[in-house]
């Protein structure tokens, strides 16, 4: 029996090397290999190895049976598989904007695949006021592909049907269902929040029986609207850019749910970044700057996707009744009304509840972070109420531009 191919075991760095070489084949014998765990995540481990005299590097993420963040979440290591998989349909289905798998290992529950570290975590980089002209084209091409083409106006139903079965993922979805859609709507005691921004929670959102609603009416949609192959966490820590490239990864969430989620989660992300630039450039040419291309970001996404989405609907669609007259207007405009209701809910969650985004936390003017928090949680509710009428990149902008101008 190896040391690897006979139970599962947690690898630290020295296990993680010695799987590297013995398991895969991808470093010449004579290479000098190094290895280092580079996670940040909050539920994995990451290791990068490298071989300095070839030049050659690979990722190697193993899942364990709880997140790393807290062992209150069990989390079967079968989302490595989930992972794996995803990664591979993703690569074919929107020409290699994620990263190549090499290999997945369903006993050690851990795959290696192409190392991206030239590449940053798109996160840090607008939080350093970077900008990626090529983003809004390159990731809407992404949600364009992989929504259209896995939904049922594109493939087999029945093969849809293996594809839902195959991608169910009920832990990592009981985490999105309690982080996203129920904590931050109410006092949870898991919810982590600064205190003033408590009171304004506790005022603005949690007292608004209208809101409640919406949001109960929202989490029953994404349990049960198995319309696209989703990535289910499509935040800006979850992408790795270049000046000229983005690669999508960590898409261990994935299921079969409401295609806005991931589309939602990219915007609300980038208002992240807008809020950040907002409380921490202090030059004002630069601030309007760098938010102006923010701003230009967000709007071309909704415009883009939309765009292309209409594009491949014509040039993809298999499915009779959907080219019935107006059903592509009435399936876009659905898939916005959700996008925003999504950017709404992930401006809460990631201000109120468990996980925070650094683009906020790292905010050092408390009276800024205060404003900044004040601001997502406003505008939260605007997308979630009004979710109906947000339908172009102009509707997004003006969402936070309204909200921003009252504080
Ligand atoms: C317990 S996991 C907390 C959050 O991290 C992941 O990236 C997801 O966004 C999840 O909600
Ligand atoms: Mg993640």
């Amino acid at each position: 029996m190896g040391k690897f191919t006979d139970k599962y075991f947690r690898m630290n760095e020295e296990d993680a090397l010695q799987y590297a070489k013995s398991q895969l084949e991808f470093f010449h014998g004579d290479a000098e290999i190094t290895c280092k765990e580079i996670g940040d995540g909050n539920l994995n481990y990451v290791f990068k190895i490298e071989d300095k005299k070839s030049n050659k590097s690979l990722i190697i993420k193993q899942a364990g049976p709880v997140a790393r963040i807290s062992d209150e979440f069990k989390v079967s290591p079968d989302r490595n598989r989930i992972e794996s998989e995803i990664l591979e349909l993703q690569y074919k289905l929107s020409e290699g904007l994620v990263p190549k798998v090499y290999k997945y290992d369903s006993i050690m529950n851990c795959f290696a695949m192409e190392d991206l570290s030239d590449y940053e975590i798109m996160r840090t980089a607008l939080n350093e006021h970077k900008k990626f002209p090529k983003f809004a084209d390159q990731i809407t091409t992404f949600l364009v592909n992989t929504l259209l083409l896995t939904s049922d106006a594109v493939i087999n139903h029945k093969e849809k049907k293996e594809l839902v079965k195959d991608f169910i993922n009920p832990e990592l979805c009981e985490i999105t269902e309690d982080l996203v859609y129920t904590e931050p709507f109410y006092d949870c005691s898991r919810n982590e929040l600064l205190p003033e921004t408590k009171k304004f929670a506790a005022s603005n959102l949690w007292n608004d029986k209208k809101l409640l609603l919406e949001t109960a009416k929202l989490k029953f949609e994404f349990m049960t609207k198995a319309q696209s192959l989703i990535h289910g966490d499509l935040h800006t820590g979850s992408i790795f850019v270049e000046p000229d490239s983005t690669k999508v990864f960590d898409a261990e969430f994935a299921f079969y749910g409401p295609a806005g989620y991931d589309i939602g989660n990219v915007i609300a992300n980038l208002i992240f970044s807008y809020e950040n630039a907002e409380a921490t450039i202090l030059d004002k040419k630069e601030k309007e700057d760098y938010k102006g291309w923010l701003e230009t970001t967000i709007v071309d996404i909704i415009d883009l996707f939309s765009k292309k989405f209409k594009a491949s609907w014509k040039e993809n669609v298999t499915e009779k009744v959907a080219n019935y007259d107006g059903f592509l207007e009435y399936y876009l405009g659905n898939i916005l009304k959700d996008t925003s209701a999504v950017v709404g809910l992930e401006l809460a969650r990631r201000i109120i509840g468990l996980a925070h985004v650094r683009d906020i936390v790292s905010i050092k003017d408390i009276e800024k972070r205060i404003r900044a928090e004040k601001i997502c949680l406003l505008s939260s509710k605007k997308f979630i109420l009004d979710r109906e009428n947000i339908k172009s990149g102009v509707n997004f902008i003006k969402v936070i531009k309204d909200v921003e101008s009252k504080f």
